[in-house]
C-alpha cells in the first residue's frame, strides 16, 4: 500500500498524543498490558462501534455540521440499519403484536434552508424499543431485524406522519467492555430517549439527526455519548393534542 499523506497526518498526530498522555501519566507496562488485553475483550466482543460512537463520534460530528445551516445534526451511532424498508402511508413502523410502549404519533415537514417543503423526501426512522435494543442488534431471534425501523416519503407539503411507540430513556450495553470502561471513568451508561432520522432528497445534503423529549431526566443527567443539542429537544403533547394529530388519517395502532 502506498502512503497515504492524509492518514500519515492524522494518524501520526495520534499516535504522537498517545504517547504524550503515558509520559504525562508515567504509564507502566503492566498498565499498557491491561488496555491492550481490555481492547481485545473490546474487539472480541463486537463492541468496537459502541466504543467508537460512544466516545468519539459527537466530536467529529459537531466539527463536520456545526456550521452549517438549517437543522443541527446529531450522531448517527451504531445502530443504524442499511436495510430499512421504505414503508407505504400511512405509515406506522414495524412492531411486534405485543410491542411494549406509550403509543405515539410524530409529525414532521422536510423544507429547504428558505422554508420551501422538500416533496419526496426520504425519512429514515430508527429507535430503540422500550427495552433499550435496537432490532438487528438484540441477539434475540424473536425480535424482527426491521422492527421499530423505516423509510417514509414526504408528501406533498414535504410533511410525513408516523406511528411508533414512545421511545424510553436507553442505556447502552452496560454489561460489555464498553459499559465497564463507563463505569471505571465513574460514568454512567444512559441516553436520553431518542429518536433517531436521516433524511435524504435529491439535490440536498444527507441531515442525519436525533430528537429527543423535553422533560426526560436524562437531558440533565447527562447524555453518556454527550450528542444532545438544545435545538433537538421537542415538547409532546398528550391526549387531546395528540387527537389534533390522529386527523392525519392514521390507523389505530396495530396495539
Ligand atoms: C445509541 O443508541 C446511540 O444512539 C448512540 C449515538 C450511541 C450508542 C447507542
Ligand atoms: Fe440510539
Amino acid at each position: 500500500m502506498e502512503r497515504n499523506p492524509r492518514v500519515d497526518a492524522v494518524a501520526t498526530d495520534m499516535i504522537e498524543a498517545i504517547k504524550q498522555v503515558m509520559s504525562d501519566h508515567d504509564l507502566t507496562h503492566s498498565e499498557y498490558r491491561a488496555g491492550w488485553m481490555w481492547m481485545m475483550k473490546l474487539a472480541g466482543s463486537g463492541e468496537i462501534p459502541l466504543f467508537l460512537d460512544v466516545f468519539f463520534e459527537s466530536a467529529v460530528e459537531r466539527l463536520t455540521f456545526d456550521d452549517k445551516p438549517g437543522s443541527k445534526g446529531a450522531v448517527q451511532g451504531p445502530y443504524h440499519s442499511d436495510a430499512a424498508q421504505l414503508l407505504e402511508a400511512p405509515y406506522v413502523l414495524p412492531m411486534r403484536d405485543d410491542e411494549a410502549g406509550e403509543p405515539i404519533v410524530f409529525s414532521g415537514q422536510v423544507t429547504d434552508l428558505d422554508g420551501t417543503p422538500v416533496v419526496g423526501a426520504d425519512v429514515d426512522v430508527w429507535h430503540a424499543s422500550n427495552d433499550g435494543t435496537y432490532s438487528g442488534f438484540t441477539g434475540d431471534e424473536t425480535c424482527p431485524p426491521d422492527n421499530l425501523r423505516g423509510i417514509l416519503r414526504t408528501d406533498d407539503q414535504g410533511r410525513f406522519t408516523f406511528r411508533s411507540i414512545r421511545p424510553a430513556p436507553y442505556q447502552i450495553p452496560h454489561n460489555g467492555p464498553t459499559g465497564e470502561f463507563l463505569a471505571m471513568l465513574g460514568r454512567h451508561s444512559w441516553r436520553p430517549a431518542h429518536f433517531h432520522f436521516t433524511i435524504d432528497a435529491p439535490g440536498f445534503d444527507s441531515l442525519t439527526t436525533q430528537l429527543y423529549f423535553a422533560g426526560d431526566p436524562w437531558l440533565e443527567k447527562g447524555d453518556c455519548v454527550d450528542a444532545v443539542k438544545d435545538e433537538l429537544v421537542i415538547d409532546v403533547g398528550k391526549g387531546e393534542d395528540a387527537q389534533v394529530l390522529d386527523t392525519y388519517g392514521i390507523p389505530d395502532a396495530p396495539y
